[in-house]
């Protein structure tokens, strides 16, 4: 196996014997099947696409097996291999689409049939490593990059599908930049393009997202969320995906069984149309690294709705449960969102006792901190408010990331943080207090809420006609898997220059194409958060 596209990756260089998540070589095999499946109906569905010709069911198909490989979302050969067999049908769906004349020069993926089994997906997947892309070092290490862009998109895309939000353009550019990867005719000049259209479609896909979120759960309302343990049975529900949060809590009322949020379900306290169930009880645990030894010894029973799941220890493994894309060998799956075995086994669990907690504030997504427009643009004005720290993205695994927190906390008192995704429990039990009326700790919301993050700055900026660069405002991110590498997409696309960007740079990006990055868009790696504040300050 060969495996670089997180920032755990092991060595700083690749898995290559097991990853550093815990995906296996056979998992691993299965999933560069997958991509190479995908860039072949990527192509067909371009060419679909030209010819007029759009099927939702391969659109959505896309958008779930790219988000099936991201990182820590399925470890399970038989859930993949469902996707692989699905793969085969989209195929032979658009050749049937597709005339053999307007197919042109079709590339081997095109023709390329998954075997049925396993086995027969392992044999043929020894062939389909990653690092068969382009033989140049450069032009692969864009290839990469857009396709882990890809990935994040498709992640994004598949949460606005299941609220009901879907525009063609993003499942026609995946298409588009999937049919691409077959080209090896491809030069930096038209890969870097396409690269930086991955991030201007992800806003498109992101503004559905907040759309989706927002037209069913209302606007996020700031929001003390408790970390307190009523007594009783308990479900703990983990990721992103807020509909699945919402069924359960539709089928959990009048039971006396409790809801709690985990990791980046957080800011689901924030939504009217969630907060109103008086059984969602709070918040359990911090970020999803801290999983293992969290859940052990809670008698509550654990959903994964997304990413991300870790490998679950034999001490809580019997109260664990995946759903939607998430999958883990032996750990049963809810299928068509029917909690009804994850309630069985939370009564059967006994339950909770009442323990004290602390509280974490979120809620503050666009509209909550666009209320507070006038004054925010008074204060800058004034001088109360000397800077905005936007210090968010995904939190890992590896050792390291303390920066976050030191950072956090040396943020002088006359500046405030905005921040979002799972690398905010380094920080959000912290009281960083109110500067002007304004609370200076904002939490806008998940990592699928970037759009907000990037309507707030864009906001600012028509208040001081301005521009985003020309704010007060330094971007301080943390990335670990393929959703971070598309919101950085994103903010680049937009024009962002001066982002500092840790704990590590991807191992994806060879010399080049990051000499690229930092003479284009000023990207600096982090040092630390002395040295970072001072430069920023100067
Ligand atoms: Fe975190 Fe995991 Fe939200 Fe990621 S829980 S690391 S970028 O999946 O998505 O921030
Ligand atoms: Fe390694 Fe990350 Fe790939 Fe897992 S997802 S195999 S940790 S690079």
């Amino acid at each position: 196996m060969f495996c670089y596209q997180c920032e755990q990756t092991v060595g700083g260089t690749g898995c290559t014997s097991m990853g550093m998540c815990g995906k296996h070589q056979d998992v691993a095999g299965l999933q560069d099947l997958m991509v190479h499946q995908l860039k072949g109906i990527g192509y067909l569905a371009h060419k679909a696409r030209l010819l007029g010709k759009v099927d939702d069911e391969v659109n959505r198909y896309t958008a779930e097996a790219l988000f099936s490989t991201i990182t820590n979302v399925d470890f399970d050969p038989d859930r993949l291999m469902h996707w692989i067999n699905k793969g085969e049908s989209m195929r032979q769906k658009l050749l049937a689409m597709v005339p053999v004349k307007e197919r042109g020069d079709a590339p081997d993926s095109v023709s390329f049939a998954s075997g049925k089994t396993a086995s027969d997906c392992l044999s043929q997947a020894s062939e389909l490593t990653i690092l068969n892309f382009h033989t140049d070092p450069d032009i692969r290490s864009l290839e990469h990059l857009l396709l882990y862009g890809l990935k994040g998109l498709a992640a994004y895309a598949d949460h606005a599908a299941i609220l009901g939000k879907k525009d063609d353009a993003v499942f026609g550019y995946m298409h588009k930049a999937l049919s691409k990867l077959n080209d090896s005719s491809q030069t930096l000049e038209d890969l870097v393009p396409l690269v930086l259209e991955c991030g201007t479609v992800n806003i498109r896909c992101m503004q559905l997202l907040d759309e989706g979120h927002t037209s069913r759960f209302g606007h996020p309302q700031p929001v003390n969320v408790s970390t307190a343990r009523k007594k009783g049975p308990a479900i703990v529900i983990s990721g992103h995906d807020m509909a699945d949060l919402e069924e359960l809590l539709k089928q959990t009322e009048g039971k006396g069984v409790n809801v709690y949020t985990h990791g980046e379900m957080l800011p689901a306290h924030g939504y009217p149309g969630l907060r109103k169930f008086k059984h969602l009880a709070g918040h359990f645990g911090t970020a999803w690294q801290n999983q293992q030894k969290e859940f052990e010894a809670v008698p509550a029973a654990f959903v994964f709705t997304t990413n991300c799941i870790q490998k679950p220890r034999d001490s809580y493994k019997d109260r664990v449960f995946t759903c939607n894309l998430v999958g883990w060998p032996g750990v049963p799956h809810v299928n068509n969102r029917d909690f009804a075995p994850v309630i069985k086994r939370a009564m059967e669990l006994g339950g909770l006792e009442e323990t004290g907690g602390s509280v974490m504030p979120t809620g503050f997504a666009r509209t909550a901190v666009l209320s507070h427009a006038g004054a925010i643009v008074d204060a800058v004005k004034s001088g109360v408010i000397k800077r905005f720290f936007v210090i968010g993205g995904c939190d890992g695994a590896k050792p390291g990331r303390n920066y976050y927190t030191e950072f956090a906390q040396n943020v002088p008192k006359n500046s405030v943080i905005i921040t979002l995704a799972c690398g905010k429990f380094r920080f959000n039990t912290l009281d960083f207090g109110a500067i002007g009326g304004i609370p200076r700790f904002l939490d806008v919301g998940q990592c699928n809420d970037a759009y907000s993050a990037v309507v707030v700055a864009q906001t600012l900026a028509q208040a001081f006609k301005c521009t985003i660069n020309d704010l007060p405002l330094s971007f301080v991110l943390s990335w670990y898997e393929q959703k971070a590498v598309v919101v950085l997409l994103s903010l680049l696309s937009l024009g962002i220059r001066g982002i500092r960007l840790g704990p590590s740079l991807p191992a994806f990006l060879s010399k080049n194409v990051l000499a690229f990055l930092v003479k284009t868009f000023d990207i600096k790696p982090i040092t630390t958060p002395n040295e970072d504040l001072k430069a920023i300050f100067s």
